[in-house]
């Protein structure tokens, strides 16, 4: 899979090249290129946005320096790229989107700044054939000053879905948002047994296999039911 970013601030997604994300790339299965938009400013003083038509606050960015930016990255691309817009006016990314996206041998995320994008150029390549379609997706209901907060977020929930990413294959099926049964992961718990005063409940340390997953069961709703019971059934 190869995702192309797209920056006025391309070192912020220096961290893609840490950790689990930065594994996935050193094992070949994924590859992040960053790009500087700028490159593809035809303005003075690499300039890539301009006042808002109706007035108003804010710059909008040119949809004539994304278009040449998007058209030459996609030339690179060996199949049909999804182009990936965070906004906070986009639909809320969750699971199930990520899971949707990891198909793709091509994505491109284009991060906006200022007031976001002209909006043709959503309009314009959700009509090209040579690309996969457009998202639009929010990370939550709150306003970050950019898109490149939330790529980072797209990115890394999308490499741990990747076959061969994650250690222990087992361990995605299982993680919240995931489960079959929609609930949180319940509490877990390592060495020592006792901690300030705090106890690890004894069954996680009885050896008892079917009383462990009946704890894990009733661990994991009583925290749902505290946390998100909008998640109960
Ligand atoms: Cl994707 N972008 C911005 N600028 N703000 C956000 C967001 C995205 N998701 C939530 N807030």
């Amino acid at each position: 899979m190869i995702i192309d970013i797209v920056s006025i601030f391309p070192e912020y997604l220096e961290p893609l090249s840490l950790s689990l994300v930065g594994k996935a790339q050193e094992t070949g299965k994924l590859t992040v290129r960053v790009h500087d938009l700028r490159d593809w400013s035809a303005a003075p003083h690499h300039r890539v946005d301009d006042t808002p038509y109706g007035g108003g606050p804010g710059m909008v960015m040119d949809a004539p320096t994304w278009g040449r930016a998007l058209d030459e990255i996609a030339q690179s691309c060996d199949s049909k790229p999804l182009l990936v817009i965070p906004t906070p006016s986009g639909k809320v990314f969750d699971q199930p989107t990520a899971r949707s996206w990891v198909g793709n041998q091509s994505i491109v995320i284009a991060c906006a700044r200022y007031e976001g994008i002209d909006s043709r150029v959503s309009q314009h390549y959700q009509t090209r054939s040579d690309w996969a379609g457009v998202q639009e997706v929010s990370i939550g209901n709150y306003v970050l000053a950019g898109g490149e907060a939330a790529a980072l977020v797209m990115v890394e929930t999308v490499a741990r879905l990747i076959p061969g990413v994650l250690g222990n294959p087992e361990s995605a099926p299982d993680d919240t948002f995931s489960r079959a049964d929609g609930l949180l992961e319940g509490s877990v718990y390592t060495k020592p047994p006792t901690w300030r005063d705090l106890e690890v409940p004894p069954v996680l340390l009885s050896g008892n296999h079917q009383a462990i997953d009946q704890w894990r069961a009733a661990s994991a709703e009583e925290k749902t039911r505290n946390l998100r019971p909008d998640l109960l059934p």
